[in-house]
């Protein structure tokens, strides 16, 4: 389902035996060192998304290879990499031959009172598109425009095993996470809360 142009959703996406095994590397890269942590921004805010990256740790605005308790990152996976390839070929039918190279993951772990608020993805030097996969409970995703954080904007439900993927003009748009749907997650995963793992292209590894 095309929501937006270039923003293209693909419903249970992952079957189950795929969903479990990615929950149960995700507890492997939220462990430390250069574990899952909290996010607090230049402003003095306090991220309720616990986050952790792989390949690139993310920090409020800039990509490092160390972690912040001075560890290395975790590397990237290449199992990730080849995800994100099975993916833009889902979506577009081939694997974007511009170059492009996945080489990092964010995985953002979310309790039943998280959320994340309206922002753009724009400190990739890549065009490249973000392959989204949710685990878990289901979350509200508010999907704005490139213009500011306000309406237009669009609400739905991304479920557990959901790809969503945003290339083309999508790439800039506002988006966020306004709630979590608490105890929605399917039983025989064992996860409680919800977790996205987004695979990007940086741009920066040379
Ligand atoms: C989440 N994560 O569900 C979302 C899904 C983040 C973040 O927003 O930055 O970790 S990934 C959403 C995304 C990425 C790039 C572009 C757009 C959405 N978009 O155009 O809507 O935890
Ligand atoms: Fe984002």
């Amino acid at each position: 389902t095309e929501v937006a142009p270039g923003a293209v959703l693909l419903p249970d996406w992952l079957d189950e035996q795929r969903q479990r095994e990615l929950v149960a590397a995700c507890r492997e890269w939220a462990r430390p060192p250069a574990g899952m942590r909290t996010v607090r921004t230049p402003g003095g805010g306090v991220m309720s998304a616990k986050v952790v990256g792989l390949g690139w740790q993310w920090r409020p605005y800039y990509f490092s290879k160390t972690a912040d308790d001075g560890s290395p990152v975790k590397p990237f996976p290449p199992e990730l990499g080849e995800l994100a390839r099975r993916a833009t070929e889902d979506v577009f039918g081939r694997v974007p031959d511009d170059g492009l190279e996945y080489d990092m993951a964010l995985l953002n772990f979310y309790d039943a009172k998280a959320h994340m608020g309206m922002h753009q993805d724009k400190d990739e030097l890549s065009k490249a598109p973000v392959i989204s996969l949710s685990l878990g409970d289901t979350c509200v995703f508010r999907f704005g425009n490139t213009e500011s954080r306000s309406r237009p904007y669009t609400d739905l439900e991304l479920h557990s095993g959901d790809l969503f993927v945003f290339g083309g003009p999508s790439r800039l748009a506002f988006h966020g996470v306004p709630r979590i749907l608490p105890g929605t997650a399917p039983a025989w995963l064992g996860l409680t809360g919800r977790l996205n793992l987004t695979l990007r292209a940086t741009g920066l590894t040379p």
